[in-house]
């Protein structure tokens, strides 16, 4: 049956004379049946990916594209007037991620059923996903952020589950999302919500009740990746997500034959940082419900799981105090009582005890009764041997292993970019959307200056693509004959944006000083700030308010054009990557433990000006020096420089007048105009004062390899053949070689 026919019966009428809604409804549910058809046989053992975040973005267009019916539909829907694009316009994004982690998992899920693995991802289904961001005089606002309508890519599924806190319990139920693999089989996104859960609770804005944990316990997902506002909350939510899990997992696992000492066989648990860790003790509680000795499901848990860790930044490692877990989840206590004991029997060091000074160390607990740890990125693993995690290292050699990150090539090259993905297929063939090592054979155009010349004008329409989008949906104007800079990820100190902002005030003052640029600039930022992160968001006041100052100075604004476009999510993303000129991955040397976006730009032909941090390294082994702008301290450095304390930026200021006179600009009359003086002057001296993400040191640098680029720009051939270096080297970040890693390795499906 096709689209079009479907609807037919669903609604009685010919698409045509049905409103776009109806036809997203029925699109929506027709896609549903043919994922259905789809649904993966089973093997014996499954893997079970379980995350407090699945950043899965529109699903509309992915699953068309994954079902193999994308150009099909498009052309019914253009027989009979209407477009896709304002169809998908429909959708509402279901934000349930915060960043990098959320839209990884998600990426990782299309290429788990594209490998037609067989494995689902676990998580919770957050009534609010992260906050919107609306801006208002210059600063964040948050307003809730409700995805969930009567049709929705969720189906209500029978099976329910009892959790117990202490003090009460819940009934949870569990809401499935397909997973359509690429011109393969379907899996499943399981998604738990509470059956009591309240939307009535939530009071002006994002506020609510913190202790009504039977109608809040769903309600949001934590917009706090920095600061540790509402964790008891998050416990709660997170025992919730790890419970509904294990009772999952153990009834597949029975239903399949296993009789539990043989758990092993039938499941493998990746725990996508420590958020789900405590479904090891939970898993441990409830085999023991089932009969098992404690031995024996200790014994059990420690061959299914495994553990992935995403940062090195110490205060974002989870360690619970355990009057909270004695509060929240005190039938936990006991078995993590033990499961320390058993440990600090045989070590007697305390750094690598799971409890410490009152708190439980989730990673420590995953360290020592799992099968593997693995980082994300060469480096950041090599730092996690090397530095924080030493002790556990040598330890267990044995589990330490390194997955770089990948992204999903369907939504990051053929669904954003179908220009691109066109130029490329006539180049090489379709290979490369089945076997993305494939792009590798570009290069051999890298000297065909009629080639170079067609990705050029793929970027300059995918330019204008995105100068008519912003100013259609954001009111932004921007010129598409500028070059594109873009800095979008989360608003972290770590991340920089700072140092970005106090480049532009650079500019700003060249411009004025007569020093016009070759080509006009726009620098574009998308970035949300955790709701309690109080220097994040005053960098935001601070982009915005140059954003202001600049666009109302006619001297300055032909030449440099300053975009913070309003609540970034995945949908924007997919504008912007296949627009960009060049990318911003500027994070502190050892800071960033891989990064994502540097893959998608790269993979969409925008050349990175970056530190030799996260993936950014192995971007730069394959392109070399020439492709990508390398600047700034390495980590080994940086690490030297905690170690030994000696950071002080105040120095650097007093130095370099240049930088002097750029931070000085945060506080002077001209940013008071439009800003807010507080959120300015919080902000100038904590760089002056602190400047713990040490961006003085690197300003220089970074000011003088932004200048190379943008010269380097100017020569649009030698430009072209680097973006197709770049383009031609992606082939190594997609997930479905980063799959088939944790499958060969860990999971073993
Ligand atoms: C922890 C405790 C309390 C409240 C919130 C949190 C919390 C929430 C989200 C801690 C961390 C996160 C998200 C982390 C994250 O997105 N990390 C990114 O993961 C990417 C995928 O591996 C990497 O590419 C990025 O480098 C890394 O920053």
């Amino acid at each position: 049956m096709t689209a079009n026919e479907y609807i037919k019966v669903r609604f009685g009428r010919h698409m045509d004379q049905c409103t776009n809604e109806e036809i997203y409804i029925g699109l929506l549910e027709y896609v549903k049946d043919k994922a259905k058809d789809r649904e993966i046989k089973g093997g014996k053992k499954k893997l079970y990916y379980i995350s407090a975040e699945f950043l899965i973005g529109k699903l509309l267009s992915n699953n068309l594209i994954n079902l193999g019916l994308y150009d099909e539909v498009k052309a019914e829907l253009e027989a009979c007037g209407k477009s896709l694009a304002e169809i998908e316009e429909i959708e509402v994004e279901p934000s349930l991620g915060n960043g990098g982690l959320g839209r990884l998992a998600a990426c990782f899920l299309d290429s788990i059923a594209t490998l037609g693995l067989n494995g689902d991802g676990v998580g919770l289904a957050y009534h609010m996903g992260l906050f919107k961001q609306v801006f208002e005089n210059n600063l964040q606002n948050e307003v809730p952020n409700p995805w969930m309508s009567e049709h929705s890519w969720m189906t209500k599924t029978d099976k329910t589950y009892k959790v117990d806190f202490g003090g009460f319990n819940v009934q949870s139920r569990m809401y499935d999302i397909d997973v359509t693999g690429y011109d393969s089989v379907s899996t499943k996104l399981h998604l738990f919500d509470v059956e009591t859960v309240d939307e009535s609770i939530i009071k002006d804005g994002i506020n609510f009740d913190k202790g009504e944990f039977t109608k809040n316990l769903t309600l949001f997902l934590y917009p706090d990746d920095s600061d540790d506002n509402g964790r008891l909350l998050r416990v709660y939510q997170q025992y919730f997500m790890v419970s509904n899990a294990a009772q999952l997992i153990l009834d597949e696992a029975v239903e399949k034959g296993s009789n539990l000492y043989d758990l092993a066989d039938y499941a493998v648990i990746q725990i996508n940082d420590t958020h789900p860790s405590m479904v090891i003790p939970e898993l441990i509680r409830l085999l023991q419900i089932r009969g098992l000795t404690m031995d024996e499901a200790i014994d059990v848990v420690s061959k299914c799981t495994a553990y992935t860790n995403h940062t090195i930044l110490a205060e974002a490692l989870e360690k619970w105090p355990i009057h909270f877990m004695m509060k929240a989840v005190p039938q936990l206590m006991p078995i993590i009582r033990e499961l320390h004991n058993r440990i600090a029997k045989k070590v007697s060091d305390p750094d690598v005890a799971i409890i410490k000074d009152d708190l439980v160390h989730m990673a420590h607990m995953d360290i020592h009764y799992g099968i593997s740890i693995n980082g994300v990125a060469a480096l950041h693993t090599e730092i996690l041997k090397e530095t924080e995690l030493n002790k556990f290292y040598k330890l267990y050699p044995e589990k330490f292993n390194n997955k770089t990150n990948g992204i999903t090539f369907r939504r990051w090259l053929l669904y954003c970019n179908p220009e691109l993905a066109k130029l490329i297929e006539e180049l090489i063939g379709p290979g490369f959307k089945k076997d993305a090592t494939e792009l590798k054979k570009l290069e051999q155009f890298m000297n065909d200056d009629a080639v170079v010349q067609k990705f050029l004008d793929v970027k300059n329409t995918r330019k204008t693509v995105l100068k008519n989008y912003l100013a259609k949906t954001q009111g932004i104007e921007i010129d598409d004959n500028s070059v594109y800079d873009i800095q979008i990820k989360r608003l972290h100190e770590y991340k920089r944006q700072q140092m970005n902002a106090l480049y532009v005030i650079n500019k700003y003052f060249e411009i004025k000083e007569g020093k016009k640029p070759a080509r006009p600039i726009t620098v574009i930022f998308g970035a949300k700030a955790a709701p309690a992160y109080v220097i994040a968001k005053d960098i935001i006041h601070l982009i915005l308010c140059l954003q202001e100052i600049i666009a109302k100075d006619p001297e300055v604004s032909p030449y440099l054009k300053v975009v913070m476009v309003e609540n970034y999510n995945v949908t924007l993303a997919e504008k912007l990557i296949p627009a960009c000129d060049i990318h911003e991955q500027i994070s502190l040397a050892s800071k960033e433990a891989s990064g994502t976006s540097n893959m998608k730009f790269m993979l969409n032909g925008a050349v990175a000006i970056g530190t030799m941090d996260g993936a950014n390294v192995e971007m730069h082994d394959f392109v070399g020096d020439d492709n990508i702008y390398i600047f700034g301290e390495d980590s080994d450095t940086v690490i030297k420089r905690y170690a030994d304390a000696s950071y002080v930026s105040r120095d650097y200021y007093e130095k370099d007048a240049n930088l002097k006179k750029c931070v000085d600009f945060i506080v002077s009359d001209k940013l008071m105009e439009v800003g807010q003086k507080e959120n300015l002057e919080r902000l100038y001296n904590e760089l002056l004062n602190k400047d713990w993400f040490m961006t003085f040191p690197d300003f220089k640098d970074y000011c003088e390899t932004k200048e190379k680029a943008y010269k380097e720009f100017e020569n649009r051939t030698e430009w072209g053949r680097k973006m197709i270096k770049n383009i031609a080297n992606a082939g190594f970040f997609s997930s479905d070689r980063t799959i088939a890693q944790y499958n060969e390795d860990i999971w073993k499906l």
